[in-house]
């Protein structure tokens, strides 16, 4: 898969997908991902990006030359643009599984002052949030969603990973776990964990994620 970013922050993105299984995937070429500095494609002398809202009101908004210069050059017609803001539906799991479906995405970073309504109305394939918060721009979402994307491309994660992903997908949080020493400084393990009887180990554990996800997640349920 292959993904672009655009972005005022580019160097806000050297280190999180350096690591780990992102940095895997990139390594072996299952994923391409590319961060663009949206500076790059403002032409006047001193590369503006932003200017004042028509009409008035407080914030500067990203002009739409820029964007729809880096659209037109990073773009082919199979390409899904997506914007970052808070402004946008909310990111899913479900949304992470179809993203994981495309060839190719765009991510355009949405900073504090916002787009230009013609950058929705005539680029932008979907609109993500990833929750109810403001942050200062929309680095930290799109590095979000690449996360949660690159690890549901076929061949990232290995079997073990995998296996855990099938076991945790169930649509409840997770039970408690625990591993040694099975006394700890005087906290100790359910009994049932040590018993040998696994039948009675997955009634726990199922009783024990519907008791947890009613507690904390009811919305789940
Ligand atoms: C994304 N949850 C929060 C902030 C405006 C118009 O674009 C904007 C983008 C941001 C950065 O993104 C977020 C966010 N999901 O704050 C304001």
């Amino acid at each position: 898969m292959k993904i672009d970013v655009l972005t005022l922050f580019p160097a806000m993105f050297a280190g999180p997908l350096d690591e780990s299984i992102i940095k895997r995937a990139r390594e072996s070429g299952l994923l391409d991902l590319q961060i663009h500095n949206l500076r790059d494609y403002a032409h006047d002398r001193h590369r503006t990006v932003d200017d004042r809202p028509f009409g008035g009101g407080p914030g500067m908004l990203l002009k739409p030359e820029p964007i729809f210069e880096a659209v037109e050059h990073l773009t082919s017609g199979s390409t899904r643009i997506i914007l970052l803001s808070p402004s946008g539906r909310t990111f899913t799991q479900a949304i992470a599984g179809e993203l994981a479906e495309s060839k190719e995405l765009l991510l355009i970073s949405g900073h504090y002052e916002g787009f230009d309504e013609r950058v929705r109305e005539q680029l932008a394939d979907d609109e993500l949030s990833i929750g109810d918060y403001v942050l200062t721009n929309g680095a930290l979402p799109a590095m979000v969603i690449i996360d949660a994307v690159t690890r549901l491309l076929p061949g990232v994660l290995g079997d073990e990973e995998s296996t855990q992903e099938e076991s945790f997908s169930h649509g409840l949080l997770e039970y408690p776990q625990y591993t040694r020493p099975a006394d700890f400084r005087g906290m100790k393990v359910p009994d049932v964990l040590l018993s040998g009887d696994h039948a009675e180990i997955a009634r726990w554990r199922g009783e024990q994620a519907r008791l947890r996800t009613s507690e904390r997640r009811p919305d789940l349920l």
